[in-house]
């Protein structure tokens, strides 16, 4: 077992990010996170805000930043790097951003890990291994070719080849962990569960793109944050495990229960344009990390999950609403 005392926490501003630094704030005592957030659009300093100061950092910079990185890498046991450009139709507006972060970024840390001789945990996504027809049989594991679809996924797969090739060149200290689609509190409003609770708050109506039938492996973000910690800790280095949580289900039965959960008719909302290269569904094959880890989520029931993150929205619009407009405008622009 591996024991970081001090660790780097990147993008520990943005949804998933801040819900593991909280996650390590509750669970783990003995552990110093130092959170490295450039506060994009994305990243949020309230979502990591109340939490004592002598046990979280934020410093505010750029995983390009190679002064700073090191400046502040060493010392630390362990960088665990969440931040991204995390959304697709960002990705297919306007790709740079997301070759810079991703792509530059990761190469820039896994450099300055290499120096340092600091263990690294890349966050990853499913979406590196492109999309599975809705009646295949099969769901992905580790041994899945990479084939990603679109230039968000393809720069998180060139990011994973990066680590791939710096654990076995060099013999740095890596894992990967691939997850599917996280929901919860803090996540941001041009995600779809969080733009349809948004919309109905609003009196806007919900917006699907295509026909509706793309299917999603859902988990909760608190049960990602935990196999991460597993996976940091008593992963094997070089390994890549597939962080899942048996939660496949399509976008119009989501919207439906959305819909139902918040007392509107099922049929209150409108159909947009397709995403390009829309990816038709995702599925998590996650036996590895039960079986390897003995990791089990704690989120099964995803109607209670969408019930409760509803309630965070409904009880904090302060947190969410300056950022509605400008997302619904963008959405807009392009027909969705
Ligand atoms: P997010 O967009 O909510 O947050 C990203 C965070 O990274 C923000 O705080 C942002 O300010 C920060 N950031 C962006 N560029 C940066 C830079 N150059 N330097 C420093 N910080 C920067 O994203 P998220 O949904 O929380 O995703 C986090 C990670 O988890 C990503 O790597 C993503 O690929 C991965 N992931 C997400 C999901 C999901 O469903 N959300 C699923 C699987 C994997
Ligand atoms: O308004 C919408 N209507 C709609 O039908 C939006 C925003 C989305 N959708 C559809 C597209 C997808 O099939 O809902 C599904 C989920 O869309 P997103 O929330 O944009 O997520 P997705 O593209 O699946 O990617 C997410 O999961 C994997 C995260 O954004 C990625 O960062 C993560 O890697």
């Amino acid at each position: 077992t591996f024991e970081p005392r001090s660790i780097i926490v990147t993008g520990g501003c943005g949804f998933v990010g801040s819900n593991f630094v909280r996650h390590v704030v509750d669970n783990h005592p003995g552990v110093h996170v130092t959170v490295l957030d450039k506060l994009t659009y994305a990243g949020n300093p309230e979502n990591i805000a109340g939490l004592p100061e002598d046990r979280v950092e934020l410093v505010v910079g750029d995983v390009c930043d190679e002064g700073l990185l090191e400046r502040l890498v060493p010392g630390h046991d362990a960088i665990v790097h969440f931040a991204a450009e995390s959304h697709n139709d960002n990705s297919i507006a306007d790709p740079e951003p997301f070759v810079r972060t991703n792509v530059v970024g990761t190469y820039r840390l896994l450099e300055a890990c290499r120096r340092h001789d600091v263990r690294y945990h890349h966050v990853s996504t499913d979406e590196v291994y492109g999309d599975l027809a809705l009646d295949d049989p099969t769901r992905i594991t580790e041994e899945t070719p990479y084939r990603p679809s679109s230039p968000y996924s393809s720069t998180k797969a060139s990011s994973d080849m990066l680590v791939r090739a710096w654990a076995r060149t060099y013999g740095l200290r890596a894992t990967i962990s691939n997850c599917s689609n996280n929901y919860g509190p803090y996540q941001h409003v041009e995600k779809f569960i969080p733009r349809q609770v948004t919309n109905v708050l609003c009196g806007a109506r919900p917006k699907l793109y295509g026909d509706g039938r793309n299917v999603r492996d859902w988990i909760h973000a608190e049960d990602h944050s935990s196999a991460v910690w597993e996976v940091l800790t008593r992963g094997r280095c070089g390994e890549t495990y597939l962080i899942g949580a048996d939660g496949e289900r399509d976008n119009l039965t989501v919207l439906r229960t959305i819909l139902r959960l918040m007392g509107r008719p099922e049929d209150d909302f409108d159909w947009v344009r397709d995403r390009p290269g829309h990816d038709r569904r995702y599925a998590i094959d996650p036996s590895k990390l039960r079986r390897e880890l003995g990791w089990k989520p704690l989120h099964t029931d995803f109607e209670a999950g969408l019930e409760a993150t509803i309630a965070w929205y409904r009880d904090n619009e302060a947190w969410w609403r300056p950022a509605k407009e400008a997302t619904e405008a963008a959405c807009a622009a392009r027909g969705q």
